[in-house]
C-alpha cells in the first residue's frame, strides 16, 4: 500500500488547490466564493494604497498573505462542464481561449506574489505600486473573460 502514497503526494503538489465537487454548480459556487475572498482582501489593500483607510503595515501584510493563498483557489474549477451553469459570470471566452485565460490567471498569481513581498516591506510606496499592477491584472481578465 505504501508505494501508492508517493505518487498521490506528488499529484497533490502538482495540482494545488484542486478540489472535488458533487456537481458543476458546486464548482461554480466554490470559485465565486474564492473570487469574493480575493475581492475582499485585495479591497483592503487597495483602500490603503488609495489612502481611503490609514496605512497599517501589519494589516497589509496579513491581507496580502491571505490573498496569496486564495488566488490559488479558483482557476482549477473551470472545467467544460461548468461552462453552462446559470449565474456564472464567466464568458464563453474562458473555454474558447483557455490558454489565454490560464495565462491571465498565472499573471495575476505572479502579481500577487510580488504584492505579498511588497506588503512585507512595510513601505507604502512599494505597496501602492504592487496594488496598481495587481489591479491592472484583475481588470485585464475581467474585461476579456467576465460578464459585466
Ligand atoms: C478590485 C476588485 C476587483 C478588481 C476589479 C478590477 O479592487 O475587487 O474585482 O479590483 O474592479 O477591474
Amino acid at each position: 500500500m505504501k508505494f501508492l502514497l508517493v505518487p498521490l503526494a506528488a499529484l497533490a503538489i502538482a495540482l494545488p488547490a484542486q478540489a472535488q465537487f458533487k456537481s458543476p454548480e458546486d464548482a461554480v459556487k466554490y470559485r465565486k466564493s474564492a473570487f469574493t475572498l480575493m475581492g475582499s482582501h485585495f479591497g483592503r489593500l487597495a483602500a490603503m494604497a488609495q489612502g481611503k483607510v490609514p496605512f497599517d503595515a501589519k494589516l497589509a501584510a496579513e491581507n496580502a498573505d491571505v490573498l496569496a493563498v486564495v488566488v490559488k483557489l479558483p482557476y482549477s474549477t473551470f472545467g467544460e462542464e461548468t461552462a453552462t451553469v446559470a449565474n456564472s459570470e464567466a464568458k464563453p471566452e474562458v473555454w474558447k481561449e483557455m490558454p489565454a485565460f490560464k495565462a491571465a490567471a498565472e499573471k495575476l498569481q505572479g502579481e500577487v506574489a510580488k504584492l505579498q513581498v511588497a506588503a512585507k516591506t512595510g513601505d507604502l510606496a512599494q505597496l501602492k505600486a504592487a496594488v496598481g499592477q495587481t489591479f491592472q491584472s484583475c481588470k485585464a481578465c475581467h474585461d476579456k473573460f467576465k460578464e459585466k
